[in-house]
């Protein structure tokens, strides 16, 4: 089997109904991961960019790091199928209408308060559109999960054609960051099912970083105090 059309071969072993050549199949799928991947670099570079001139500006770091991911066609499909979408492979224009993370970024902050403000400047530039907004901060999941998803559409300019593309950004505090990829590994290593006891110690552990990442913020303000009144001399 030509290497070319490896991926189109393996999701038709899944997807036995797709109607169209395998050609025709790895051309979407390319054209898939060329979109989403600019749109990840455009997005990429604005946070950078954003995040150095804060530090010029306001001597100060908003971004701890930052980590993108695009999702496997496969768990494109099998999420298309969750949400109702009849037939996916054969319907992938509705699938790009529907799923909002195909393209996803995290983007890390120190202080809790940086969430609010990277999202915002982001959200200012004249070039990116919110579509959808859920604050798990201010109104934490469940399980104990704080973050701030920001769905935004982002221009990506190609040979012959400009394409606009949803890219879900998570905003966290490295605080949240930390417990939402140890709950993660938990869940994962016990397929999903953990017991009542461990779920009501996890979050007991979100709200005790909670309070963490809201001290460490008070401090910040308490350092910044102390600053201005001395450069006042
Ligand atoms: P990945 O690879 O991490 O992206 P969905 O649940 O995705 O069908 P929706 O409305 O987009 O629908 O979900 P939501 O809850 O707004 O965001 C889902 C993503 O948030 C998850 O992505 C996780 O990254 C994260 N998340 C949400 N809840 C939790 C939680 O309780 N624990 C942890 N660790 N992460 C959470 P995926 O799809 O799991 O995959």
């Amino acid at each position: 089997m030509a290497y070319k059309y490896y991926i189109a071969e393996r999701v038709r072993e899944v997807m036995p109904e797709y109607k169209g050549t395998d050609e025709e199949l790895q051309d979407a799928i390319d054209d898939i991961s060329l979109l989403y991947n600019s749109a990840i670099k455009e997005l990429e570079t604005k946070l950078q960019v954003l995040s150095d001139d804060f530090e010029k500006t306001h001597a100060h770091m908003p971004i701890h790091h930052i980590q993108s991911r695009l999702k496997t066609f496969e768990s494109i499909l099998e999420k298309a199928i969750r949400y109702g979408i009849e037939d996916p492979i054969n319907n992938l224009d509705e699938v790009r209408r529907e799923i909002l993370d195909i393209a996803g970024i995290r983007v890390v902050c120190n202080y809790e308060e940086d969430l609010y403000t990277m999202s915002n400047l982001l959200l200012n530039q004249e070039d990116i559109d919110l579509v959808r907004m859920k604050d798990y901060c201010n109104k934490p999941k469940e399980s104990g999960y704080r973050s701030l998803h920001v769905v935004v559409a982002v221009p990506v300019y190609l040979v012959n054609r400009k394409k606009i593309v949803p890219v879900e950004l998570q905003f966290r505090s490295v605080a949240m960051d930390t417990w939402a990829s140890l709950e993660h590994e938990l869940r994962y290593k016990n397929k999903g099912e953990l017991s009542e006891d461990i779920l009501k110690e996890l979050k007991e552990c979100a709200q005790a970083l909670d309070d963490v990442d809201k001290r460490m913020m008070k401090v910040r303000h308490e350092v910044l105090k102390e600053e201005n009144k001395y450069s006042n001399y």
